[in-house]
């Protein structure tokens, strides 16, 4: 069984050369839900939704969210009805939000929701949310503590960030769905996919027990920078660093992790890098990381699997 933690794009790109390249019953994809809220009475899971559109090759790549080829009749609806539509549901991607809606108000959690949706996409890998429990992504900028949607979409990322903080997190158990065959043994290892380490990644690690879990070193673990050329591919990481006084470069993103970090996958135009990530021990691959189209996505998934592998014989060594 292979483990991914993935939110946002980029997340979203690699879980889907996953999916393409690993067996489904193989593989555990589990996505951040810190972005998630309620808007219009609905349960936005946008880092869910991202990975499940991606995998079933229904993402728009431009804009990066939501489906290919929408369209925006309810939302100009409900703007002449005088509703504020500050964060866009496209037509088809409201048939997925009525219908997770309708499964928690009967009951469900957000892990059997998401079991259900993933089905109805045709996915038969796993993508699990990282808890049931509701765990918000709080971003403390220099005007104060927003919620993350209000940061990312109302702000457009321009407030300066001091900090995060992962509301609920203290009582989000991890899903068993996930957790448990992780904790087992039963995984060949962990990649975490080239998302934005803190507010994509730290929010499942900020959840009781998965730390403690990967400090324990039982099986490997990957990242795939999200930096390429010293700049995020996609989204605030690089502006992130900057405002938090952290170069921009994968030693960045390995010291972030260097808890329990075996290897790094960075792009080739950050391959100066490659020595010093050696001298701290790192396994390292460098290739294109850049997913411009579903091929690069599933090199770039063979090679994490690959480093993991060699990272999984040298400990068993
Ligand atoms: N991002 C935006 O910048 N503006 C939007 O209106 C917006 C709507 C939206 C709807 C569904 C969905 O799944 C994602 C959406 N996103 C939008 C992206 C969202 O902000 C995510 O948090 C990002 O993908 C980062 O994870």
């Amino acid at each position: 069984m292979i483990h991914a933690f993935s939110g946002g794009v980029g997340g979203a790109k690699l879980a889907r050369g996953l999916a393409d390249v690993v067996p489904p019953q193989d593989l555990t994809l589990v996505v951040n839900t810190g972005d998630d809220f309620d808007y219009l009475g609905l349960r936005i899971m946008p880092d869910f939704d991202s990975v499940v559109y991606a995998v079933s090759g229904l993402n728009d790549e431009e804009r990066g969210w939501g489906r290919s080829g929408e369209t925006w009749r309810c939302k100009e609806t409900l703007g002449k009805l005088g509703v504020d539509t500050w964060f866009s549901l496209g037509d088809k991607d409201l048939a997925l939000h009525l219908l997770r809606r309708s499964l928690l108000d009967g009951g469900a959690t957000v892990t059997d929701a998401a079991t259900e949706i993933a089905q109805g996409l045709g996915i038969t890998c796993r993508v699990v949310p990282m808890t049931n429990h509701p765990v918000r992504t709080m971003v403390v900028t220099d005007e104060g503590e927003l919620s993350f949607q209000d940061y990312f979409v109302r702000r457009r990322c321009e407030p300066r960030v001091r900090a995060f903080r992962f509301a609920g997190a203290n009582r989000g158990t991890p899903s068993p769905a996930w957790f448990q065959s992780l904790a087992s043994g039963a995984s060949s290892g962990l990649v975490l996919c080239p998302s934005n380490p803190f507010v994509s990644i730290d929010p499942i690690l900020s959840l009781p027990a998965v730390r403690g879990l990967l400090m324990r070193r039982e099986f490997p673990v990957v990242a795939v920078s999200p930096l390429v050329g010293g700049a995020a591919v996609k989204g605030p990481l690089a502006k992130m660093l900057r405002e938090l006084g952290l170069d921009c470069d994968p030693l960045a993103i390995a010291a972030h992790y260097a808890d329990f970090l075996d290897g790094i996958v960075i792009d080739q135009r950050d391959a100066a890098y490659e020595a010093e990530l050696r001298r701290r021990g790192l396994r390292i691959a460098v290739c294109d990381t850049m997913m411009a189209d579903r091929d690069v996505s599933r090199r770039l998934a063979r090679v994490s699997l690959d480093l993991l592998t060699e990272c999984g014989a040298r400990r068993a060594a």
